[in-house]
């Protein structure tokens, strides 16, 4: 089995990793067609427009390492700027031209021809079918939203949606607004709608820690500054980079290490300080180690919480009811709008998509219990399909657009091997991948998303299911290709 010429690719998503393989193959001289099932580019930032989202990683380091941006007016951005980010990005590079809007992959099956060379065909929602080398399924992570399973949910007469699906018809102002959900989402709703709402109530299953940070907003003299001089915007790219990726990404991989402690003193210490009720702040108070789930990082939430306007329900949610939600001691919360920012199914990846690889098998099948990839991005039995971001890839507080870019670079180099004719096709081994995997679930056991509190980190098993090494060890792995770990020429089937 090899790969039948240099090669097209398809990339499945044009959000930021979708971009960013478009980009890159582009520079490269190399023919790619982006399917995007919307009719516009940004992936995460064109779906979640609720009020108050923002990205709680500094935007001097959530931007792509080579169109650094100086106008950025926030340490922390709100969406739309970072949306109008991606569009620009997508709009220098001439990319919109080379993306199919509203056509959604449904299927990519590899085939092969009688010499045992194969390529993937590609099926769109349009019913185009077309012939590529080489995939790149840059469909994130978190995009099937999960609507809990409440009972009397359908029965609510206000409106109701999902965070990721925010219907800005409904009015804001002056309304009876509930939210179920006290993740990063729920949290920077609370801080933007909690002073805005007539009454809004938090449905607060379990607390939160959360880490202060100052909201900054960088003056026309600073982004002057950062114009003026491309240097120091690259040395404050760097100088994030370090502290996030060398820095805190290291600190979660021990549950027990001194620097998860001092996380949580910053953390005790903002509640303590910041939250004058003694009855709010014990119902505030976590009674886990801070960061086992992603850490929330705010600096409105508090404040907001304590608004006159704001009230925090810790009573379990018994059902919900035309008028709104009913809680366990009996109490009816009455509501206009019910928001579920309740969080996502993060173990779909390239699914719903079909996706038949070397033999026919179904990686749905593969994945039946759940997902996994070597080194976050191939799967043994399918060959030249890459996933950015895909399953265990590093995730945290920390910037993902990092995360891509290593492994785009990666994947240039085996498709660059495998034009050498070093490699047939680029396809793991199931012995390496096999032994990835083992050495991965050993590793995150220890990892602070393992020491007793529930999170969309854990699989099925209660297992983190993300890169639980140092991410220099990913940066490294992402620097050569382990020729050994890839498959030779297969038998034919
Ligand atoms: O979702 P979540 P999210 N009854 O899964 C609660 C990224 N992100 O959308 O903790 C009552 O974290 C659930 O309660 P519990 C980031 O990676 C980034 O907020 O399971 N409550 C929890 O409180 C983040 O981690 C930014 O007990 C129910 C909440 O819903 C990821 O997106 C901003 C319930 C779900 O929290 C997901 O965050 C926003 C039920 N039946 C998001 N079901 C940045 O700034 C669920 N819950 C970068």
């Amino acid at each position: 089995m090899k790969t039948r010429s240099r090669g097209r690719f398809a990339i499945i998503g044009a959000g930021m990793s979708g971009l960013l393989a478009a980009i890159k193959l582009q520079e490269a001289g190399f023919d790619f067609t982006v399917f995007e099932k919307a009719d516009r580019v940004g992936g995460t930032w064109r779906e979640n427009t609720y009020p108050g989202i923002a990205c709680d990683v500094p935007s001097h380091l959530y931007s792509y390492s080579f169109a650094l941006n100086p106008d950025w007016h926030y340490l922390a951005s709100p969406g739309e700027e970072i949306q109008a980010y991606f569009e620009r990005m997508a709009e220098r590079h001439g990319l919109e031209a080379r993306i199919r809007f509203n056509d959604p992959v449904v299927r990519c099956e590899w085939q092969e021809d009688e010499a045992g060379a194969g390529c993937w065909e590609v099926e769109s929602a349009s019913g185009t079918i077309g012939r590529f080398e080489w995939v790149i399924a840059a469909t994130g992570i978190l995009h099937h939203p999960k609507v809990p399973d409440i009972e009397g949910i359908a029965s609510f007469a206000g409106a109701c949606f999902h965070s990721a699906r925010w219907d800005h018809d409904v009015p804001l102002d002056g309304r009876r607004i509930g939210v179920i959900g006290t993740g990063s989402s729920g949290v920077q709703i609370t801080g933007a709608l909690g002073p805005r709402a007539g009454h809004f109530t938090l449905f607060q299953r379990t607390a939160q820690w959360v880490m202060p940070v100052d909201q900054i907003e960088y003056s026309e003299q600073q982004r002057e500054a950062f114009r003026r001089d491309p240097e120091l915007l690259k040395q404050t790219h760097e100088q994030l980079s370090r502290s996030f990726h060398d820095g805190f990404a290291n600190t979660v991989l021990d549950g027990e290490s001194a620097a998860i402690d001092e996380i949580e003193r910053a953390c005790r210490e903002y509640l303590e300080t910041r939250v004058v009720d003694p009855e709010l702040r014990e119902n505030l108070r976590p009674d886990y180690r801070a960061a086992c789930k992603r850490l929330v990082i705010s600096h409105n939430f508090y404040d907001s919480v304590q608004h006159e306007n704001v009230e925090l329900v810790t009573t379990p949610i018994s059902r919900i009811e035309p008028s709104g939600v009913r809680t366990e001691d009996g109490r009816l919360h009455e509501l206009d709008l019910l928001v579920l920012a309740t969080g996502f199914h993060v173990d779909r990846f390239v699914r719903p998509m079909t996706v038949r690889g070397h033999g026919g098998v179904l990686l749905d099948d593969v994945w039946a219990k759940r997902p996994s990839a070597y080194l976050a991005l191939a799967v043994p039995g399918f060959p030249n399909f890459f996933m950015l971001n895909g399953p265990n890839s590093p995730v945290g507080n920390f910037s993902l657009i990092m995360t891509a870019e290593l492994q785009i670079a990666y994947v240039m180099k085996l498709v660059a091997l495998v034009q050498r004719g070093e490699l047939p096709t680029a396809m793991p081994s199931a012995e390496a991948a096999d032994r990835f995997e083992q050495e991965r679930t050993e590793a995150a056991k220890k990892t602070v998303w393992a020491t007793g509190c529930k999170s969309w980190y854990l699989d099925d098993r209660g297992i983190p299911f993300a890169w639980p090494f140092p991410f220099s060890r990913f940066r490294a792995e992402m620097e050569v290709p382990r020729l050994s770990d890839y498959e030779r020429p297969l038998d034919p089937v």
